[in-house]
């Protein structure tokens, strides 16, 4: 394949068993092993992806090509018949390490032997929560505000599966008979199962409702585009260019939440204007979702996805870093010398019983300089929802509670630190956080709002249409059709 001229790597095959443009079928050990794992996988999806879709036929986009303008087809696919594949960006034949220890020298092809346990472990954990999304969607479908979100829960879906194939390709070409036992294992943990868990914390929670659902696509889905940016950064290239090419479905996924929990806001001020309501429960009481339990999916969503960046200091960070295994955020653009020998990051943590700066090696800082990164995006969305309360002359900001809020993971963790950063006993936290964080009855209240809404064009009471439709259809389009 490193032979083909760069335009014929774009085109990807579907006339094959496993659509690809990897030239699989040049590579038969590969495309046999992958063929073993690739009933396993629909398997799996029957079990564990979106439920009662056999018969669905869905308006889905799927990748025809991986070049910058024309990847994307649509039309409508029966859900078992997706083609799931194996796409990644063309190949850059004199692409150089640019970070590390090992800049300037050629990026790898293959696994360097050193490296080989840490690259495995970086892209199960990666590869681990793309199924792991699935699973905690797999019931949204019963209770869809209408057919537009139904069918962009399933792109998403869909799209989460071909990520985990993403993986498992690299698993399978790269790393022998531990990949394939990776590859397997990866089919058989599952979400919140208390025996067999996923791997990363926040993909054990329940996605139980449509408005987690779209928190979690705002939020989480975020973290994986800046875990992917700092992945497609590598110096292992395949693992570069796949993830790269993943990179591009992931601003759909985004997009769905930012939408989402803005048209919930929308809705939700709406009413309020219109019926001249403050107070929570008139607001609830018309059908919608008041604006405190908003915020306190906020204060949830964000805490749990900040766990999802590891420790502020981390030594496996800093040896991804000078190992040139993963980069920084838009490392390729950013002016130093890439190596952050003797460059110093703040970060906050716990001194004398308050909140407190610290310089430590920049090397070791890099989760907590993800972290940042992900954090200035998340507010300027957190900016926009703002101005829809503004809009309605609605004094309501919703705020990204202190980074040590609701930690489990790194230096906060252990801590009690409320929405404003102040310190707390362990009392103080138990007395307030019900107010901070979504209750019993928040999901309670919540979930009663939830129906299904299946005629074309028709929305739930508590959320507003969108702006506009997929692909330039009309709003009241057949998204789903129901066979
Ligand atoms: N939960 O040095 P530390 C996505 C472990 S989302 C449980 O602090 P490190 C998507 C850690 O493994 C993107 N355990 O962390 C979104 C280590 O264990 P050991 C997913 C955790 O290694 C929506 C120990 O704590 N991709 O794509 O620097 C839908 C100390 O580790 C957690 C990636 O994450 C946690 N939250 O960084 C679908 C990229 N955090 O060694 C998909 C690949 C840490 O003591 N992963 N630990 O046994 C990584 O780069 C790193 O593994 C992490 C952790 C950034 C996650
Ligand atoms: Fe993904
Ligand atoms: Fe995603």
């Amino acid at each position: 394949m490193a032979d083909l001229p760069a335009g014929t790597q774009q085109a990807i095959d579907y006339s094959q068993h496993i659509p690809n443009n990897v030239d699989l079928s040049n590579d038969r050990a590969l495309q046999r092993a992958l063929e073993r794992w690739q009933p396993a996988f629909l398997n799996w999806w029957d079990e564990t992806g979106p439920a009662n879709t056999a018969n669905l036929e869905v308006y889905l986009r799927t990748a025809i090509s991986v070049d910058r303008d024309g990847w994307a087809n649509f039309g409508y696919v029966r859900m078992p018949e997706y083609r799931w594949g194996i796409f990644l960006t063309p190949r850059d034949e004199h692409r150089k390490i640019h970070f590390g220890d090992r800049k300037d020298e050629p990026a790898w092809q293959d696994v360097p032997g050193e490296y080989r346990s840490t690259l495995r472990r970086i892209i199960v954990t990666q590869g681990d929560t793309e199924p792991a999304s699935v699973e905690q969607q797999r019931l949204l479908g019963a209770t869809c505000p209408s057919l537009y979100d139904l069918r962009n829960l399933f792109q998403v879906n869909v799209e989460e599966g071909r990520h985990l194939w993403a993986m498992v390709y690299l698993l399978h070409k790269h790393f022998g008979r531990d990949g394939r036992e990776e590859a397997e294992a990866l089919l058989q943990r599952r979400s919140g199962d208390p025996n067999n868990p996923r791997i990363l914390t926040a993909f054990n929670e329940k996605t139980s409702n449509w408005l987690a659902y779209y928190m979690f696509t705002f939020f989480t889905d975020r973290d994986g585009k800046f875990q992917l940016a700092a992945l497609a950064e590598s110096a292992f290239d395949p693992l570069a260019r796949t993830t790269k090419f993943m990179l591009t479905e992931e601003a759909h996924h985004m997009f769905v939440g930012e939408s989402g929990v803005a048209r919930v806001l929308q809705r939700s001020c709406e009413i309020m204007r219109e019926h001249n309501l403050t107070d929570p429960s008139q607001v609830r009481a018309q059908g919608v979702i008041d604006l405190e339990t908003l915020q306190r999916f906020v204060n949830f969503h964000y805490s749990v996805t900040l766990d999802l960046f590891g420790s502020e200091v981390s030594s496996n960070a800093a040896s991804y870093y000078t190992g040139g295994l993963k980069g920084r955020y838009g490392e390729t653009n950013i002016t130093d010398n890439h190596s952050l020998g003797t460059d110093f990051y703040t970060i906050q943590e716990i001194e004398n019983g308050a909140v407190a700066n610290r310089q430590v090696p920049a090397l070791t800082a890099l989760n907590a300089r993800l972290r940042d990164d992900y954090t200035r995006e998340i507010q300027a969305g957190v900016d926009r929802w703002n101005r829809i309360p503004e809009r309605f002359g609605i004094p309501f900001q919703m705020m990204l509670p202190h980074v040590g809020f609701h930690r489990k993971i790194g230096s906060f963790a252990g801590q009690y630190v409320s929405p404003e950063g102040r310190l707390l006993s362990k009392e103080d936290w138990e007395r307030q956080s019900a107010s901070w964080l979504p209750s019993d009855n928040d999901h309670e209240f919540v979930g009663s709002l939830m129906g299904r809404v299946i005629e074309p064009g028709k929305f739930a009471n508590w959320i507003a249409p969108p702006v506009r439709g997929i692909n330039n259809q009309p709003i009241e389009f057949e998204y789903v059709r129901f066979n």
